[in-house]
């Protein structure tokens, strides 16, 4: 069912070199479509991709797609940032064609959803969980959605039959946001193909454990990356102006859950008083099972006195415990729906997909959060599972969160309209990989002045080496201050070292910077 929507794809020369794969993309027979997507979930806490942290931590039931699929280890997004990268999915556009620049309002409700446009074409569509926009879920016949960030106990969501409101549920949020799922599976009509957005809470900030493991990996020591106590001296003002250090930025309250210290402000830089197990939406009874993990081990540590390193070390500790409880419970609920379709006869005839919003920082640099085009927040975990297509694989093209919304499209029949210019991932996922791919990735962070402080930046990077360029603008839309960074990631992984004035890297450079000018030109990038 070859459905064009708009004239055939054209897509930017310089920027694809794969005119011939979209017609081989598209699907004769409509596949079902399952994404699941969690909320800054990093690569290095997935053991299927290898990183020491998560062979301490393993997540079985994610290694299960990856040994049925093919896991790439080059994926990106365009923007790191939540609703950014929901707007990509949803439109295949970039930030600026798509409206979603920086985390709150923003997405263009006039650009077309591809649930509308699979709607059309006969299938069923659902989301559930974190949706984050502040649009309603267009083109959707069933959604359940959280409440802008969502929680993690007991969350609220809003249904099509809870006439707008948020009606809470007991549980915890990753269990829940798998049950709509199946529910929405169990009662879809079973002649029509479908389209499941699965979108978890976990494990974004404060890292809230589901109760049976408050206390999973309390022994275990996580290994800690060598440039945790980087100091920027060798990057430029934006790695310096950041404000998400574990050692410096994290909240003793909120984040590391040391109630005891509310009053002491010497512990907590910026006091997040109203925080408490209760405003987290815990029942009493809950509540009572979280003293009973978290008092004894903070009592502990309040006693200890920590300082300097010491300090800083046990900090970078009970975050990933808490972090890594959170992807327990993922993974948990990963297995229980792919469970779910294999009973179901449905793993023939579902592409599935598994991946984050964006990257997250474990440390390296010395941070948490993401927004920064360096590697760990930019790269995201991906998986895919496409029937009858390859497994166990690993594919190391560079993929970017630009090219979901082609590839659903060709899953199901329909061709590309012209206007994405992301690339349907199909040949990767099928047979043989392409002799072509695209050479290199366009990136626009745009969320200056915000939480965390991280300056607006664009850039291009070809997968070896990076351009970055930073820049900020006063209040009448003037560029205030550019600066930019280049990195080489064969010689330097952990972009430590800027190397933008080496005079033996000035040919990469240009060819990198012609690069970057002809995605703005042709992507009609209006700031940088
Ligand atoms: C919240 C968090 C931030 C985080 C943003 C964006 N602060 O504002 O730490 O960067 O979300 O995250 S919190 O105090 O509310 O936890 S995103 O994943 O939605 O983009
Ligand atoms: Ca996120």
């Amino acid at each position: 069912m070859k459905r064009p929507l708009t004239p055939a794809v054209a897509l930017l020369p310089a920027l694809a070199a794969t005119a011939c794969a979209p017609q081989s993309a598209v699907e004769r027979k409509p596949l079902n479509i399952i994404h699941i997507m969690t909320d800054d979930h990093s690569y290095q806490t997935i053991s299927a991709y290898g990183h020491p942290i998560s062979q301490l931590a393993p997540t079985p039931n994610i290694d299960r797609l990856a040994a049925e699929g093919v896991t790439f280890t080059r994926a990106y997004v365009e923007n790191s940032l939540s609703t950014p990268s929901r707007a990509c999915l949803i439109t295949g556009l970039y930030s600026h064609q798509n409206g979603q620049r920086r985390l709150g309002a923003g997405i263009d409700t006039t650009k077309t959803f591809i649930s509308e446009i699979l709607q059309q074409n006969g299938y069923q569509t659902g989301v559930v969980g974190k949706w984050h926009m502040r649009c309603d879920p267009k083109g959707f016949d069933y959604y359940y959605i959280f409440n802008d960030q969502g929680e993690y106990y007991n969350p609220r969501f809003r249904s099509p039959q809870s006439n707008g409101e948020y009606v809470r549920e007991e549980g915890y949020s990753a269990a829940l946001v798998t049950d709509h799922a199946i529910d929405f599976l169990e009662h879809r009509d079973k002649d029509k193909p479908f389209c499941l957005l699965v979108h978890h809470k976990a494990p974004h900030r404060n890292w809230m454990p589901e109760p049976k493991y408050y206390d999973l990996y309390e022994d275990v020591e996580f290994p800690m990356p060598d440039n945790f106590y980087d100091d920027y001296s060798e990057r430029g003002t934006a790695a310096r102006n950041q404000k998400m250090s574990i050692d410096k930025d994290m909240e003793m309250v909120y984040d590391l859950k040391v109630i005891e210290l509310k009053d002491e402000k010497s512990y907590v830089p910026e006091p997040n008083s109203y925080w408490s197990p209760a405003a987290a939406g815990l029942t009493p009874e809950q509540q009572e099972a979280w003293n009973a993990a978290y008092g004894p081990k903070n009592r502990a540590f309040v006693e200890a006195n920590l300082s300097g390193r010491e300090l800083a070390e046990w900090k970078y500790q009970r975050y990933m415990r808490d972090y890594l409880r959170c992807i327990r419970s993922v993974d948990d609920e990963v297995g229980r729906l792919l469970d779910y379709l294999k009973e179901h006869d449905m793993l023939d005839n579902t592409v599935i997909v598994y991946t984050s919003d964006q990257g997250f920082y474990m440390g390296e640099h010395g941070w948490f959060d993401k927004r920064f085009m360096y590697e760990e927040s930019f790269r995201t975990p991906l998986i895919v599972r496409y029937p009858g297509g390859r497994q166990g694989e690993v594919c190391d093209r560079l993929v970017q969160n630009i090219d979901y919304a082609p590839t659903y499209l060709a899953a199901a029949g329909i061709e590309q309209p012209e206007y994405m210019t992301g690339l349907p991932l199909q040949p990767l996922c099928k047979g043989r990989e392409p002799r072509q791919w695209r050479e290199d990735l366009y990136y626009h962070y745009y969320d200056y002045p915000a939480e965390h402080r991280v300056l607006r930046h664009d850039g291009v990077s070809d997968g070896r080496y990076k351009l970055i360029h930073f820049y900020d603008k006063d209040k009448n839309g003037n560029v205030v201050m550019r600066e930019d960074e280049l990195y080489d990631l064969e010689a330097d992984p952990s972009e430590m070292h800027n190397i933008i004035d080496r005079e033996d890297i000035a040919r990469v450079r240009e060819r990198l910077q012609k690069r970057l000018d002809e995605y703005r030109t042709q992507l009609a990038v209006d700031e940088y």
